[in-house]
């Protein structure tokens, strides 16, 4: 396999005008008719090179130009490009080939998801659909047919809108025209038997929207929560960013194997029925969460991805940061803003900060890449994110918008860069942002290093801050990024300080500061200081770096109760714990008796105590910090002993706090019995709080915990709370009640894939139950199968990412276990062979011992005889 780079780009050689496809479906195989009306670039001269077109797994059966059938002598064709010399500057393509859906495992092109047929084109699939130009660059407008039999398929989708129908004896076919002009990777067609919901949405100017959610018959009664969330999020594009739907219809079509969570598709998202489906009966809070903002997450995609799209992949994170950052601040509105915050930051430092710190890591923009399939990472996603909320940091929300509608007006039907993005931004704040950029071209996590300095006398505070970016693959050397840090001061009594920073460029109020950070080393001084405060740094995680600054535990608690910033209340939590864990780390390590810091139980205590703070972030405050997230932050990550010191830490909570916890747990219990269930933001965090609280008292052990865990699992008529109470029950020593919960839990639902997914998870990522043997015996299970990706990720998944401690077991198994599973997938879907592999990747956060293991697992793969393209890149990388 070759590297693309960036530096290489040129524009397309021809363009295609329009695109007429007609697909003829069939049980054993498809045809596919395309009909290409092309020029060559004006842009790039009067010659005319070759014509190189992309196909891949295609039976060439007819080719023709002009009208002018071709033959094997008028063109080359090998397993990736279809090449031809065009006779003039204009002219049509025909061709017809020949593929088979139903054998399609890797569920990129034209593929078959149970009964129905459904594509995914997104990056590089359209290329295994029929030979085109299958790059972003190359805009065409499309016609497409599709042809089925009808009683199997009833319904037949395409993008845009529909123009003609009919049906033919046995088969019928339907016409549809996208009047947009688009990439390949947005098109999109459906053929099955579904059933929909249908609403409609009036926009800002007064169209009428039709809305449809397809869905197979049995999953009819699981829309309506996506259907709410669309319409949520179709005003809040319009409120907040100006954005009206440009289509008369708008439909999401829920598939069963799927790659990802969602494709945005022109007026015809495709999801992962995972992350579409819900009703409260079969689905927890968090999908209810998911669901909204994946809804909106493609939703908007519409103008932040279709009418403005990306020159070519290496600029995916246009698209997708912007996207991620536009859905997680439509979250925030919908539900809690800090405890969406919360999650969010939470999710980045255990996942992208990983990535940014092993041997995959690469720039929001990377220089290049073999597989772009490997390249829908935190980084471009969650950091890429990251990258345009610091933008807005900088700019404030008012031009924020205005570079956003400029953004949007002057390249409105384009595909352009992450350039143009931040040019917009420029031309409305006149600001200079070339140093900002470094955000995309620089891979690692900055690391901040602060002291200050008081100065009573004068009234002065100095703040010192270094930056610093560690290495990464192929940059020894980085330089200083941008860096907004918001920041206040606290008084002795907890008060706001008010102070005035010196040559500030930006005061967001006169106690809440935003510093910029352009320098390795910088000072920052504040005038009319009256006592020595006490500084909250990195306010709401305003940047996505590692931030140190030497607090006491007194400050760290003083911090959890004062702070006015309610993520930096839940962070002086995280940090508490951190050092307090660290500290039985050290214990067990030097084979010292335990002894945990009482401060936490005290502070906790507080937290659950206190009337002012909502559930949903006392929720946050007393969850502890993950293991994934306690290993990140070590040097040498020890698996057996963290995960050790964690449990010993949580068990003398509980046993601290038992009284007020469960009291908690009765009050919310019995509040939510008498509630019905809805997956709003307030029951929510009562939910979560309650789970939170039975979670601690479950490793008590206690008799009357259990039972009130069982009446819990058999009593609650939701899908939050019976699901928590089986994870409770699950991780618990009470096996036997464990056990006959489970055999219950999957009669009742062994008819609901989706439910099953949750029921293999639970397991898999359990450290009680999940031992490798029991995990590989749900792999035998009738409802698992290693060609679904929703069970993948159940099973192996949750097993390797959520189980560390059977996973990283000492014998080397679980390594066994993973690599074994890659080189099943690889050979059937390759994107999720190459994905799948990530625990491996992170070989050398690992002790020496655990690293030869990895490694050995590692170059097996390697050795194998056959390799996608995908998981080649990736081993290659990793063992660099
Ligand atoms: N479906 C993926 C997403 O929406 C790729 N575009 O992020
Ligand atoms: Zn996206």
């Amino acid at each position: 396999p070759k590297l693309i780079r960036l530096v290489d780009y040129q524009q397309p050689d021809y363009l295609i005008d329009e695109t007429h496809l007609t697909f003829e479906l069939y049980e054993d195989y498809a045809l596919v008719h395309a009909h290409l009306v092309m020029q060559r670039n004006p842009a790039l001269g009067c010659d005319l090179p070759r014509l190189v077109l992309d196909g891949v797994e295609l039976q060439l059966l007819h080719l023709a130009m002009d009208d002018q059938v071709l033959t094997a002598a008028d063109y080359q064709v090998d397993a990736e490009q279809l090449s031809l010399q065009p006779l003039r500057p204009s002219f049509t393509l025909d061709s017809t080939v020949r593929i088979e859906p139903q054998n399609n495992t890797a569920l990129e092109g034209l593929y078959k998801s149970g009964e129905m047929f459904c594509t995914q084109c997104e990056a590089q699939g359209f290329r295994k659909i029929t030979y085109y130009l299958d790059r972003p660059d190359v805009m065409s407008s499309f016609t497409t047919t599709v042809i089925a039999e009808k009683q199997r398929y009833p319904i037949l989708l395409s993008n845009g809108n529909l123009i003609e129908e009919g049906v033919e004896d046995k088969r019928h076919w339907a016409t549809w025209q996208d009047p947009h002009k688009k990439p390949a990777y947005l098109f999109a067609v459906v053929a099955g038997d579904l059933w929909s919901v249908e609403d409609s949405f009036t926009t800002m100017n007064g169209r009428e929207v039709t809305l449809r959610i397809f869905v197979e018959p049995e999953n009819i009664d699981k829309c309506q929560h996506a259907m709410n969330s669309l319409k949520k999020c179709m005003r809040w594009d319009e409120e907040q960013y100006g954005r009206e739907y440009d289509l008369d219809i708008f439909m999401i079509v829920a598939v069963n194997d799927f790659n990802m969570g969602a494709m945005e598709n022109k007026g015809l998202n495709i999801f992962n029925s995972s992350c579409v489906l819900a009703k409260p009966e079969t689905s927890t809070d968090a999908i209810f969460q998911r669901i909204e903002s994946i809804v909106a997450h493609e939703y908007f995609h519409n103008w932040s991805g279709n009418r403005v799209t990306c020159r070519d992949w290496f600029q995916l994170s246009l698209k997708e940061g912007f996207t991620v950052f536009r859905d997680s601040e439509f979250s925030a509105d919908m539900n809690s803003r800090t405890v969406k915050r919360i999650e969010d930051a939470t999710f980045l430092r255990t996942h992208q900060f990983a990535e940014d710190a092993g041997p995959l890591a690469h720039p929001v923009r990377p220089p290049e890449y073999m597989e772009i399939s490997n390249f829908y990472t935190w980084t471009i996603y969650e950091k890429g994110a990251e990258v345009v909320r610091m933008l807005h940091t900088l700019l404030g929300p008012e031009r924020f918008r205005q570079g956003s509608d400029l953004y949007f007006e002057r390249h409105d039907g384009q595909a352009v860069t992450c350039d143009d993005f931040v040019a917009a931004m420029e031309s409305v704040s006149g600001m200079d942002l070339t140093q900002f950029k470094r955000w995309y071209s620089q891979a690692g996590t900055p690391v901040l290093r602060v002291t200050d300095e008081y100065d009573a006398e004068r009234q002065l505070y100095h703040i010192d801050i270094a930056q610093s970016c560690p290495a990464t693959p192929g940059q020894a050397n980085k330089q200083p990024f941008v860096i907004p840090v918001a920041m206040g001061l606290l008084g002795a009594e907890g008060q706001a300080l008010s102070a005035r920073l010196q040559d500030a460029e930006q005061c967001v109020t006169q106690d809440n500061w935003v510093l910029t950070l352009n320098q390795a080393q910088q000072r920052f001084t504040f005038t009319e200081v009256s006592e020595r405060p006490l500084p909250s740094l990195l306010r709401g995680f305003s940047a996505p770096v590692k931030l140190h600054y030497d607090y006491s535990r007194e400050q760290l608690a003083f911090l959890l109760q004062h702070d006015s910033d309610g993520f930096n209340r839940w962070e002086a939590a995280q940090q508490l714990a951190v050092q307090v864990i660290e500290e039985v780390c050290e214990q067990l390590r030097t084979h010292a008796p335990v002894q945990v810091d009482g401060c936490l139980a005290q502070s906790f205590a507080a937290v659950l105590n206190n009337p002012h703070l909502d559930t949903a972030l006392q929720a946050e405050i007393i969850s502890f910090p993950s293991l994934a997230y306690l290993l990140e932050l070590q040097e040498q990550a020890d698996v057996q002993l963290t995960d050790k010191a964690r449990e010993a830490v949580r068990l003398y909570l509980a046993e601290q706090l038992a009284e007020p916890l469960q009291a908690l747990y009765n009050r919310l219990r019995e509040q939510a019995k008498q509630t019905q269930y809805r997956p709003e933001a307030e029951q929510i965090g009562n939910r979560r709080l309650q789970a939170m609280a039975l979670s601690y008292l479950t490793l008590l052990q206690r008799d009357d915990i259990v039972a009130a865990t069982v009446a819990q699992f058999e009593q609650a008529d939701n899908m939050t709370e019976r699901l928590s109470a089986l994870s409770c029950l699950v991780n618990s020593t009470a096996q036997s009640q464990a056990q006959a919960a489970l055999v219950q839990f999957a009669e009742e639902f062994a008819h609901d894939p989706l439910v099953m997914d949750q029921w293999f998870s639970v397991q898999a990522a359990s450290s009680v139950l999940g031992e490798l043997a029991h995990v590989r015996q749900l792999m035998q299970h009738p409802s698992f199968s290693i060609k679904n990706p929703n069970k993948v990720r159940a099973v192996i998944g949750a097993f390797t990412q959520h189980n560390l401690p059977q996973f990283h077991a000492e014998d080397g198994s679980g390594y066994v276990f993973l690599a074994e599973q890659v080189a099943a997938l690889d050979a059937l879907n390759p994107q999720m062979s190459a994905r799948i592999i990530t625990p491996l990747t992170r070989w050398q956060r690992y002790t020496p011992a655990q690293q030869a293991l990895m490694r050995a697992q590692l170059e097996q793969l390697q050795a194998l005889p056959k390799l996608s393209k995908d998981l080649y890149e990736v081993l290659e990388r990793t063992l660099a």
